[in-house]
């Protein structure tokens, strides 16, 4: 039966403009459902990180040493992070700590505060069966404000840290190694995953990641 205007038989029921109105909110209704699981899916892989690896140096807090320390992490598949790439494959590098040029921080409210540490993180939310490669590389370096030049040994110890969050918290590995001079480059331990994510091998043989990946300091 078609719906009726002052005698004239409209072509559109009443009954049609119902049903499609319940079409158009059920619509609506599964894309607020899809958008809302997204979101929570979101958070959850933001927040939920299986492992976590640390590298801090200049721990003494010496104002006279200002280097630049990057993290580099590799996983089985062969994808690397590091300071210029930092997220990928279920995988981040939280921030590129510059030494002392990037300590100053200002917050919302205007104010200047100093985060003093020489620390960067890196954060294994999907874990994958394998081999992971932890490896730490000298950028740069100053003493007294004077760059040092590729020749000088400056032997600047690095302490780095992995940490298996889930169920607890658990130390995996941690060492220190000292990066001999600028553009070294050192394996801190590489790691393998079983298909469950646990941990069943920790070794340290010495694997070369920024060459292969960057092509070197005439790369950048
Ligand atoms: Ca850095
Ligand atoms: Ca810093």
């Amino acid at each position: 039966m078609r719906g009726t205007y002052d005698g004239y038989e409209s072509p559109i029921s009443l009954a049609d403009i119902m049903l499609k109105m319940v079409l158009v909110l059920f619509i609506m209704w599964i894309a607020a459902e899809l958008q809302a699981k997204k979101k929570s899916d979101d958070a959850n892989i933001q927040k939920k990180a299986e492992f976590v690896a640390t590298a801090e140096w200049n721990m003494s807090r010496d104002p006279s040493i200002d280097c630049d320390v990057d993290l580099w992490v590799r996983d089985p598949d062969g994808n690397s992070v590091y300071f210029s790439h930092k997220e990928g494959n279920g995988m981040n590098i939280e921030r590129d700590d510059l030494g002392n040029r990037n300590d100053t921080l200002v917050t919302a409210d205007g104010r200047t505060i100093q985060n003093a540490e020489d620390k960067e993180y890196w954060y294994l939310r999907v874990p994958k069966p394998g081999e992971y490669t932890v490896n730490v590389h000298l950028y740069g370096c100053k003493y007294n404000d004077l760059y040092t030049s590729a020749e000088v040994v400056r032997n600047l110890p690095v302490e780095i840290e992995l940490i298996k969050l889930n169920p607890k918290m658990q130390t995996i590995d941690k060492k220190t190694v000292l990066l001999e001079k600028v553009w070294d480059e050192q394996t801190a331990m590489n790691f393998t995953l079983d298909a469950s994510g646990n941990v069943v091998s920790v070794t340290q043989i010495q694997t070369e990641l920024v060459e292969s990946s960057r092509g070197g300091p005439n790369g950048l």
